[in-house]
C-alpha cells in the first residue's frame, strides 16, 4: 500500500492569512466569520468530514510594520489583523468532533513557560489527546514592542529562549507529575497524593520556575510539538524538539533538500527520523472541470492584493518599498541586512537561473503566484498533489484557505475521494490520541528518543 498523505488545515483566526486581498471575493465569508463560533463549529464539521489530521492555528502577535515603516497596508488590507485568539476556539471545536486535531501556535519569546504548559495541558484533557503546540519564536518587530522591548531579541537567541523554554515546559509535563498521583481515596481524606507531585524548580538562564504543574498529566503529556524553522538554528532546533515541521520552498527539490537535512539533523540528536513527520505548503483550486478551476483562479487574481503580499514579505525585516524607487532593470539585490528573519530573503532568489532584475521581483507581489498553485478538475488537482507528495518527499500537506469555506467544501467534495480511491489518503481515522494517529497506536506519550524522555526518571520508578 502507498503511503498516506497527511493534511492539516492552514488557518489562522482572522480575516485572512496569506490569501492577499481574497476577503474581497463575493463568496468569501470569513472576514465575517472569523469571529463567530458558529463558523468555526461548521468548519471543524467539515474538515472531520474530510478526514483531515489536524487544523493548524497560525499566530502572530502584532502587525507588519516594515513595508513602508508603516502599519497602513497591512491593517487597511487585513493582513493578519484583526486577529483573534486562536486557543480560545478549540474547545469548542473539539465538542463536535472526535477525531480532528488542533496544532496552536504560541511563542517562546513573549509567553512565559508555566502559564503556557497549563493552557496545553488543559486542552489536551478537554480535547482527550488531540492537541499539538507549533513553537514559534516570533518575527514580528512590532511583537517585540508590544510586550516592552525596544527592539527584537536576535534570531539565534531567541532559538536558545526557546530551548530552555522547552525543558522547562517537558519538566512540568513529562516530570512533575507521577503516574496514579489523583488517587481519590475518600477513607483517608486525599485526592492527590503529594509524594507523587514535584515541584521541578527549574533555575536555568532565561526562566524560573518552582512548580509543581498545576494540571495533573494529560493523555499525551506533552503536546504534539510542530515546528518551521528555516534557518540553520531553526532546522537544528525543529530536528531536536520537533514531531511535525514544516518546509518551505520554491521547488519540490527544495523541499526534499530541507527534509532530508532536517531527519539528518535528527539522527544526531538521537532520534529517529520516523519519529518526525514533513509538511510542506499546498494551494489547490478545484472544480468540476478545469475551465471552472481556471475561471476561479482568474477570480483570484483579479481581487489579489499586491500591498498586501508586499508587507507580509516586511516580515523578512526588508521593505520591498525601497525598492518601489529604483530603476527596474536594475539587478535585484538587498542592501541591508536585519534581524527580522522569517520567509528568507534568499527565498525569491534561489534557485533563479539568473539574478533577476528589480522589476521581476516586483513584479511577483502583483498576482498569486501561479507555478505555486495546483488547479483544475478532480483529477488534475490529485494528480498534481500526487506529484508534489512523491517529488518533494514530505509526509504530507498545511493547505493553505483561499475563498473559504467555499474552497475547502470543494477539497472535501472533489479532491478527497479520489485521493481516497488511488490509496493515497485514509478512509478512516486511527483511534486515540494526536501523537498515536499520527505515529503509533498505543503510545500515546512521546518516545524515548525525544528529548523530553530524559525529564522522565522520576516517573520510571513506580
Ligand atoms: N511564525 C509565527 O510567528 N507564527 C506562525 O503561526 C507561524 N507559522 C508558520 C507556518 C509555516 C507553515 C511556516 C513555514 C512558518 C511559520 N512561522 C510562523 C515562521 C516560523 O516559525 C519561522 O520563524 C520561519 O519559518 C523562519 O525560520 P527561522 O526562524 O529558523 O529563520
Amino acid at each position: 500500500m502507498s503511503k498516506e498523505i497527511l493534511l492539516n488545515a492552514f488557518e489562522m483566526t482572522s480575516a485572512m492569512h496569506n490569501s492577499h486581498g481574497l476577503w474581497k471575493h463575493p463568496e468569501n465569508k470569513r472576514h465575517r466569520g472569523y469571529k463567530d463560533l458558529k463558523y468555526w463549529i461548521e468548519y471543524a464539521k467539515l474538515l472531520e468530514r474530510g478526514k483531515f489530521d489536524a487544523v493548524f492555528f497560525a499566530d502572530v502577535l502584532g502587525v507588519y510594520d516594515v513595508y513602508r515603516q508603516s502599519k497602513t497596508p497591512s491593517i487597511q488590507d487585513g493582513l493578519q489583523v484583526p486577529l483573534n485568539d486562536p486557543a480560545l476556539l478549540v474547545s469548542a471545536m473539539a465538542s463536535v468532533t472526535e477525531n480532528l486535531s488542533f496544532a496552536v501556535t504560541v511563542s517562546t519569546t513573549y509567553e512565559q513557560p508555566f502559564g503556557n504548559a497549563r493552557r496545553f495541558s488543559t486542552l489536551d484533557h478537554l480535547t482527550n489527546g488531540r492537541i499539538a503546540w507549533n513553537v514559534v519564536t516570533s518575527y514580528l518587530p512590532n511583537a517585540a514592542r508590544n510586550f516592552g522591548l525596544q527592539n527584537m531579541i536576535k534570531h539565534d537567541e531567541r532559538y536558545n529562549i526557546a530551548d530552555e523554554y522547552l525543558d522547562v515546559s517537558y519538566k512540568l509535563w513529562e516530570s512533575s507529575w507521577e503516574d496514579g498521583a489523583v488517587v481519590e481515596d475518600v477513607e483517608n481524606n486525599k485526592l492527590v497524593d503529594p509524594e507523587k507531585v514535584h515541584e521541578i524548580n527549574h533555575e536555568g538562564q532565561y526562566f524560573s520556575v518552582e512548580g509543581p504543574h498545576l494540571s495533573e498529566p494529560s493523555l499525551q503529556r506533552t503536546p504534539v510539538i510542530y515546528q518551521a524553522g528555516t534557518s540553520e538554528r531553526g532546522r537544528d532546533f525543529a530536528a531536536k524538539h520537533a514531531e511535525c515541521i514544516f518546509v518551505g520552498g520554491p521547488t519540490p527539490e527544495r523541499i526534499r533538500f530541507y527534509a532530508d537535512d532536517i531527519r539528518k539533523r535528527a539522527i544526531k540528536h538521537g532520534r529517529n527520523p520516523e519519529n518526525l513527520k514533513i509538511f510542506s505548503f499546498l494551494n489547490v483550486v478545484v472544480g468540476r472541470t478545469t475551465e471552472e478551476a481556471e475561471e476561479k483562479f482568474k477570480e483570484y487574481a483579479s481581487v489579489w492584493s499586491a500591498d498586501a503580499a508586499k508587507a507580509q514579505y516586511g516580515a523578512s525585516g526588508y521593505d520591498i518599498a525601497e525598492y518601489e524607487e529604483l530603476d527596474p532593470e536594475l539587478p535585484f539585490s538587498y542592501n541591508k541586512s536585519t534581524e527580522g528573519g522569517h520567509y528568507k530573503a534568499a527565498t525569491l532568489t534561489t534557485d533563479a537561473p539568473k539574478p533577476l532584475t528589480v522589476g521581476e521581483v516586483l513584479n511577483r507581489f502583483e498576482s498569486p503566484d501561479r507555478g505555486s498553485f495546483i488547479v483544475g478538475n478532480p483529477e488534475e488537482v490529485a494528480d498534481g498533489i500526487q506529484k508534489q507528495f512523491e517529488e518533494s518527499g514530505v509526509d504530507g500537506f498545511n493547505l493553505n484557505h483561499l475563498v473559504t469555506p467555499g474552497d475547502l467544501e470543494a477539497f472535501v467534495e472533489l479532491v478527497v475521494p479520489v485521493l481516497q480511491e488511488r490509496g493515497l489518503y485514509k478512509k478512516e481515522y486511527n483511534r486515540g490520541t494526536l501523537r498515536e494517529k499520527l505515529f503509533t497506536p498505543g503510545q500515546p506519550l512521546l518516545p524515548n528518543d525525544h528529548p523530553a524522555a530524559r525529564f522522565r526518571p522520576v516517573l520510571t520508578e513506580s
